[in-house]
């Protein structure tokens, strides 16, 4: 096993800190990466040899988590079983990020886990039509709690009369988020998205049926790989996509398509951003401090559920990103706030001029 090429694998995503946490199975197994999943445990895998079917370990469905089941986007370790003759995911390596469709208390359903391991989640909104401002928040909601970074992509912008009216408004409604207007189907905008999508880096396209996600996926692989809807077909109610599956991009960064969303049930029944962070919000309320930064300061509340497991540190980090955008954008449009910066930041130089260790006499 240890003389696995594994340069096959950076364009799917693989990088040092994969190789680390793939140290351990080292002996025992190969890695690879999900691109897709099937009923009944089937998996399809890019490794360094290929893309190979797979099955997940039997006891795997047992687990209490499902959202702890291989998906989408997942680094696994195929070990030397074979089930069928195809190899069997023994472990998943810890996730950096995922996209949780979280279920509604009222439902039976469990939560879904739709992609992991994703930088950039572009949510795709089509504009031309009038945007449902709160749907729109739901998905952002999604994206910030996941870890990615949200992008707005503004599809079907040849379809309408005030483009420039619409990114106004999106970009004061997604505080903090870029948006890009497309023309899908002839390619104008897409190139905007690209610095999202570098080498190494994983996009996932989220968003409503018909929204034009395969037909973007499409123009970004440079070829008619995936099914979209036909042109003139309204297609109403129906889903084009029914898989996630993971794409190699000519960029060098990989992407993630998945079947619209259903507009209503389930996925309405979510979270918007207000309340995405309501925990951590009812956390740093207890913080000795009041403008408690949540970092080293005694008595914080936040800290303490971080240390006794109760709060996962990724939650805490997506919170601070969406923070920092928030602060930034808020800064962007208060003059006040932005001298107050500044003046921070002068201090701050100012402070370390003086520090014995910053000076060359
Ligand atoms: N005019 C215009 N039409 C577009 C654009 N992008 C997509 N479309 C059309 O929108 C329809 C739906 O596109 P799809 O790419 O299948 O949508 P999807 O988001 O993948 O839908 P699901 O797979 O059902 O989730 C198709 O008829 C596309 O041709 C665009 O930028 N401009
Ligand atoms: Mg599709
Ligand atoms: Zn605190």
């Amino acid at each position: 096993m240890d003389r696995v090429d594994y340069s096959a694998l950076l364009d799917v995503g693989w990088d040092d800190a994969w190789h680390a946490a793939f140290g351990p199975y080292r002996r025992s197994g190969a890695p690879g990466r999900v691109s897709r999943t099937d009923r009944g445990g089937l998996l399809t895998v890019e490794t360094a040899e290929g893309t190979k079917r797979a099955r997940r370990a039997p006891g795997m469905r047992r687990t209490a988590d499902p959202t702890t089941l291989p998906t989408v986007g997942d680094w696994v370790v195929l070990g030397e079983e074979r089930i069928d003759g195809a190899p069997v995911v023994d472990a998943v390596l810890p996730r950096r990020t995922a996209i949780i469709r979280q279920s509604p208390e009222d439902r039976g359903t469990p939560a879904q886990v739709l992609a992991a391991n994703v930088d950039t989640a572009l949510i795709v909104v089509a504009v031309d039509d009038e945007v449902n401002h709160r749907r729109l928040d739901r998905y952002l909601a999604l994206a910030w709690q996941s870890g990615a970074t949200p992008v707005l992509v503004l599809s079907k912008a040849d379809q309408c009369p005030d483009v420039a009216a619409v990114l106004d408004e999106m970009t004061l409604a997604a505080i903090g988020v870029p948006a890009y207007p497309v023309n899908a189907l002839t390619g104008e905008g897409v190139d905007a998205l690209l610095p999202h999508l570098q080498p190494g880096r994983t996009g996932v396209l989220l968003g409503m049926s018909g929204a034009g996600k395969s037909t973007l996926a499409n123009r970004l692989l440079g070829q008619e790989v995936l099914a979209a809807r036909a042109v003139r077909d309204d297609g109403r109610g129906r889903h084009t996509t029914t898989h996630r599956q993971l794409l190699r991009l000519p960029s060098g960064g990989t992407l993630i398509d998945t079947p619209g969303l259903r507009q209503l049930g389930l996925w309405d029944a979510g979270e918007g951003i207000a309340e995405t962070f309501g925990d951590i919000e009812e956390l740093a309320a207890r913080c000795r401090f009041g403008d408690c930064r949540h970092g080293s300061e005694p008595g914080c509340a936040v800290q303490a559920a971080i240390a006794d497991g109760s709060l996962p540190t990724m939650r805490l980090g997506s919170y601070r990103k969406l923070q920092r955008e928030r602060e930034h954008q808020a800064r962007k449009r208060d003059p006040r706030l932005q001298r107050a910066h500044k003046n921070r930041w002068r201090q701050i130089h100012k402070d370390l001029r003086s520090h014995p260790r910053y000076r060359d006499d």
